[in-house]
């Protein structure tokens, strides 16, 4: 991959801006920087190696040279309703990868909620939405997408809080990282454009991962909550049965979700 390779495979897309970089420390870090500056909608910025990628709540995100993609994309709230739809922006960046896997290998991936692909029940990708704010204007949603795609790009297991894959080993042979950042990023936008409609939910919610099945929520020092997953509602929190049949809906803020086995 290199600045030409991918401006001549993403030339069909409305992009504000493409910048490629070799190494970096993170890109949603070096989107912010983009955005402070001013850069328009839809810039995105690639990097075929991070050296400080981070994942949510300060956790770190592996992404070693040459068997990965790491991008962050710029969307500037004025440019659709988006702000009325913070909540689902993670949502977004997870269907666009799902939908992206499965125009590309047909893959079947389902999307663990709050911002985790899974393909074959282990995870591929992860997603960091973040804001960038200036006062109390909202400047951009920067959306940070990590997806292994080659043996490489897995952490060895002892690093991991959830059982990981990438693409190659599912589909049992090399993959094209251009192909699917083109794919990902063709559903993004027209997913995103598509955000305040009920269809975006109902493809959020088709995919999500654990359905019917009995799941931990974990988040920090809080007791461990423990039902069976509904679904999500409209605004793409996750809606749990509780113990006593009653429903219970949780924001994702900074919560982990972990499968139960049935007793
Ligand atoms: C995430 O956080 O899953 C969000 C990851 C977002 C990464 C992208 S890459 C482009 C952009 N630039 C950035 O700096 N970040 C974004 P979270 O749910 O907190 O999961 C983090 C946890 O996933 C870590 O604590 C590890 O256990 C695990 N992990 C780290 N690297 C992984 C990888 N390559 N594959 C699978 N799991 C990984």
């Amino acid at each position: 991959m290199n600045q030409e390779i991918l401006e001549t495979t993403l030339q069909d897309l409305p992009l504000g801006s493409i910048k490629y970089y070799e190494k970096v420390g993170s890109t949603n870090e070096l989107a912010v920087e983009l955005s402070e500056k001013g850069a328009p909608d839809l810039s995105l910025i690639v990097a075929n190696e991070q050296t400080s990628g981070r994942g949510r709540a300060g956790r770190r995100w592996f992404t070693p040279p040459d068997c990965a993609l790491a991008f962050s994309l710029l969307l500037k709230p004025n440019k659709t309703t988006i702000i009325d739809h913070l909540t689902k922006v993670t949502g977004l960046g997870a269907l666009a990868v799902r939908e992206g896997l499965n125009e590309t290998y047909n893959l079947q991936a389902e999307i663990k909620w709050p911002n985790d692909v899974l393909l074959d029940g282990k995870k591929v990708c992860g997603v960091l939405a973040e804001a960038h704010w200036m006062g109390n204007q909202l400047q951009a949603l920067i959306l940070g997408i990590g997806i292994n795609v080659a043996p490489e790009s897995v952490p060895p297991p002892e690093e991991l809080i959830f059982p990981a894959t990438c693409i190659a080993d599912v589909v049992g042979k090399d993959v094209d990282r251009l192909e699917i950042i083109e794919s990902v990023l063709t559903n993004l936008i027209r997913w995103r454009n598509k955000i305040s409609q009920p269809t975006f939910m109902t493809a959020w919610n088709k995919h999500l991962a654990y359905r019917g099945e009995r799941v931990q929520l974990l988040s920090g020092e809080a007791p461990t909550i423990e039902g069976r997953v509904v679904g999500l509602d409209e605004s793409g929190s996750l809606i749990l049965q509780m113990e006593d049949e009653e429903e219970k809906t949780f924001q994702s803020g900074e919560i982990h979700l972990r499968p139960l086995v049935d007793s």
